[in-house]
């Protein structure tokens, strides 16, 4: 079916029907404009599990999203789709995470022998392995025209992504919503760690600035990184929130951020940017963040402002015991994923 068909044949006031893709939208990923990557991994998360199940539990509550977007007008046609679940992934990440537990263990007594090195090789070649084919993936999809979104996992899986997206792109920025700057170099000894992500995309050539927002949770090496590399601009949780107490208003912030920013942008979103009643079951929810509505708010005045989101990541959604979690991660990768589209030049038809 054609992506013309499928727009003629849905009835978008009707509820989502299980039968189609994530939204209830009629699309496959051939047919789409949009193609997300489910990346169902957390072997490096450090304090509490869940992440892997963020996708499907994602996919899951997407169903009771309207799809009637204020921002873009016939937002459900412009076209988006999820692939498959590789369960390759899901089941490696679940042997790994284990083994990974009881080597955080063991390093928090501070030991250190050869299991422990063993277990650390053996996850770093893993993770090695799932950025490539995370990479490998998304160029495929590229190849077919797609804009290509990942939908994780912990925070490690947007880097092939971020690779794939350097084959196409000269030079981009990283804009990245986190309550943790994710600067470490190696964290707990593992090479591609959820804390390590932007450390290890800044070693991506093509990637020309970073601009961090939301981040409150960082150590000493990570705030003297982020003040020594020019490319490197990190607006903290506490900083923006002192100039609001003062008297600026959000769109004055986002002005400040979207300054920064040149015309082509990655966006990737670690859900604990948000405020932790947002995403209460994340693996390191950090006090303060911003309200759903802030971030909606400001990737609009990012697409307003004649910027091109070229590919974006949501991550660290886990879902818990009730759907709360998803229910926000799902609502956020429908805007996110409309607003990119549009930036992009895609229309409703
Ligand atoms: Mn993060």
């Amino acid at each position: 079916m054609s992506k013309q068909t499928a727009i003629a044949n849905f009835n978008p006031n009707d509820i989502g029907s299980a039968d189609n893709n994530i939204f209830g939208l009629p699309f496959s990923p051939a047919d789409a404009s949009l193609v997300i990557i489910p990346a169902p991994w957390e072997v490096t998360v450090s304090y509490s599990a869940g992440t892997a199940a963020g996708p499907a539990a994602i996919y899951e509550a997407s169903y009771q999203v309207d799809l009637y977007d204020s921002f873009v007008k016939d937002a459900w046609k412009l076209g988006m789709a999820i692939l498959p679940e590789n369960k390759e992934i899901k089941s490696m990440s679940n042997k790994l995470r284990k083994k990974a537990e009881k080597y955080i263990d063991l390093y928090a007594q501070g030991k250190s022998n050869a299991q422990m090195k063993s277990i650390r090789k053996e996850i770093n070649t893993a993770c090695k392995e799932l950025n490539a084919g995370i990479k490998k993936q998304a160029i495929k999809q590229m190849n077919k025209g797609k804009i290509v979104a990942l939908l994780g996992g912990d925070h490690s899986t947007p880097l092939g992504l971020m690779q794939a997206i350097a084959e196409k792109y000269e030079s981009f920025a990283i804009l990245q919503i986190d309550a943790h700057a994710d600067l470490r170099d190696a964290y707990e000894g593992f090479e591609f760690s959820h804390a390590s992500i932007m450390f290890n995309a800044l070693k991506i050539p093509q990637v020309s600035k970073l601009v961090q927002v939301g981040i409150r949770d960082y150590c000493e090496d990570e705030r003297i990184l982020s003040e020594n590399d020019s490319r490197i601009h990190t607006f903290y949780d506490s900083d923006i929130k002192a100039q609001q107490y003062e008297g600026k208003t959000w769109k004055e912030v986002c002005q400040q951020i979207v300054t920064t920013l040149p015309d082509t942008i990655y966006l990737s979103i670690d859900i604990d940017g948000l405020d932790p009643k947002l995403c209460p079951n994340t693996g390191t929810p950090v006090p303060g963040g911003f309200e759903f509505e802030q971030v909606i708010y400001l990737v609009q005045q990012v697409v307003k402002a004649g910027k091109k989101i070229i590919a974006f990541d949501i991550n660290e959604v886990a879902p818990g015991k009730d759907e709360w979690d998803a229910n926000v991660g799902a609502r956020l990768l429908y805007k996110v994923a409309n607003m990119c589209m549009v930036s992009n030049g895609v229309k409703p038809e």
